[in-house]
């Protein structure tokens, strides 16, 4: 029996940015709750209330401890009053009723298949769904004509949701480096994203490239693009300028009439053996989950039943659910090829804001977000991936460095593994 007066309650800062959280922590139930309410709103297209659940389980991730009772909870941030009723929820029954009907429901089954594809936003499954789509199958016989994105993705279903592991994404990073090197000599590479944070898999591999000699990375990107195709490395890809987020609230890009093809969404085709004998993850199932989570990407499914897809969209194999009688075997539906398809994410950036495309690139993305909230609502600056705006000095920041951005924010510095938010 808890008294309740003597229990201590936890204490954590306001923004994800300003702790440490590590990919391991206390409260993985509590937080994957969370976590598939958050997905489940985005996938709805409610990004704020996705956020607001980001955010709930972000705190629950910080905890020195697991959570026992409500009263820890008491004066923590960000906990509003639909997740502490989860929260309680779980602590209470061991599991929330509004979590496991969501898993249950057909229109998160069918939310999850759609936005698999590649190229596959919460708007088009959505309007797919209300046409009563909610297979590949159904898809298919609709009779939709996809892009090309969405083609690739639906070419490269199966390959693309199941988790690129560690190995994959480094015998990735020797194919971009050789095709850096080759097209600009010095040029350098560096991984980001959730590989950097120190995850064993992820949905993709993200790179950022640069040269060290300011200018000499201009029209990097179609050469490196065009060096891999003529390599037969790419099933697909798609060269844009960077415009995330720049358009909002962020500094004005610099005036230019040049095009600046910064950043590569690609599908990359991977022979096997390039790969040492990659493992998967233990506790995973290999359909869906991973897509739309991010951060710690636990799977959400908690039993193989709950794999979102029907056995005919996987052919029948949900790698979690072999795994569970005891043995894993090659389920690939097409396993009969040498390859698997992979996506990647390419950036490339000049190295006056290397740092910047860094601490931008490497997540979490609700790491990313705090920081902006932070440097605009705490300091009265604006965060890119390209720079870092002063209002009230009315000049750039200029860093070479991540540890002087957190610096310049006034943030004592978090490395990338501990931006696990
Ligand atoms: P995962 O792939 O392992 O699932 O996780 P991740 O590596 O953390 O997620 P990600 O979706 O690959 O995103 C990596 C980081 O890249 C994340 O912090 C957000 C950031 N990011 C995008 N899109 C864009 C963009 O268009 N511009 C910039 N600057 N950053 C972006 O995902
Ligand atoms: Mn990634
Ligand atoms: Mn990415």
């Amino acid at each position: 029996q808890i008294n309740e007066a003597e229990v201590v309650a936890f204490s954590v800062p306001s923004y994800a940015c300003q702790r440490r959280i590590a990919l391991d922590h206390h409260n993985t139930v509590l937080a994957d709750a969370l976590s598939l309410l958050a997905e489940n709103a985005e996938l709805s297209d409610e990004d704020g209330r996705g956020v607001a659940f980001r955010r709930a389980a972000a705190v629950l991730k910080a905890l020195p401890r697991q959570v026992t009772s409500m009263a820890q909870l008491k004066g923590l941030p960000c906990l509003g009053g639909h997740s502490l009723r989860v929260i309680k929820d779980v602590l209470d029954n061991g599991a929330s009723d509004e979590v496991e009907s969501t898993k249950r429901s057909e229109r998160y089954k069918a939310l999850k298949v759609l936005t698999g594809i590649f190229g596959v936003g919460a708007k088009t499954a959505a309007r797919w769904i209300s046409e009563g789509i909610h297979t590949l199958q159904q898809l298919q016989a609709s009779g939709h004509t996809l892009n090309r994105a969405q083609q690739a993705g639906l070419e490269h279903y199966d390959d693309l949701n199941q988790p690129v592991t560690k190995a994959e994404a480094d015998a990735i990073g020797e194919i971009v480096e050789k095709a850096v090197v080759s097209v600009l000599p010095g040029a350098q590479v560096t991984l980001t994203g959730g590989f950097r944070r120190g995850k064993l898999a992820g949905h993709d591999v993200d790179f950022l490239i640069t040269h060290p000699e300011e200018g000499r990375e201009e029209g990097l990107m179609p050469k490196v693009v065009s060096w891999l195709v003529k390599q037969g490395f790419l099933l697909y890809q798609k060269t844009t300028r960077n415009s995330y987020l720049e358009s909002k609230d962020g500094p004005a890009q610099p005036p230019s009439n040049i095009d600046r093809f910064e950043r590569c969404f690609s599908i990359f085709k991977l022979e096997k053996q390039a790969t040492k004998q990659a493992e998967m993850p233990e506790d995973s199932c290999s359909f869906g989950a991973h897509r739309q989570v991010e951060g710690d990407d636990t799977c959400l499914q908690t039993d193989p039943q709950s794999c979102s897809l029907s056995p005919i969209q996987t052919g029948g194999l949900c790698r979690r659910a072999s795994s569970e009688e005891g043995q894993l075997e090659e389920t690939e539906p097409a396993g009969h090829k040498p390859w698997r398809a992979v996506r990647v994410d390419l950036v490339v950036s000049p190295v006056s804001q290397f740092a910047f495309a860094l601490l931008g690139w490497t997540g979490s993305k609700l790491f990313e977000r705090e920081l902006r909230r932070w440097a605009g609502y705490e300091k009265a600056m604006s965060l890119s991936s390209h720079a870092l705006y002063d209002n009230n000095q009315g000049r750039y920041l200029r860093a070479a460095s991540e540890e002087e951005i957190f610096a310049h924010l006034g943030l004592e510095y978090i490395p990338p593994s501990e931006r696990n938010a």
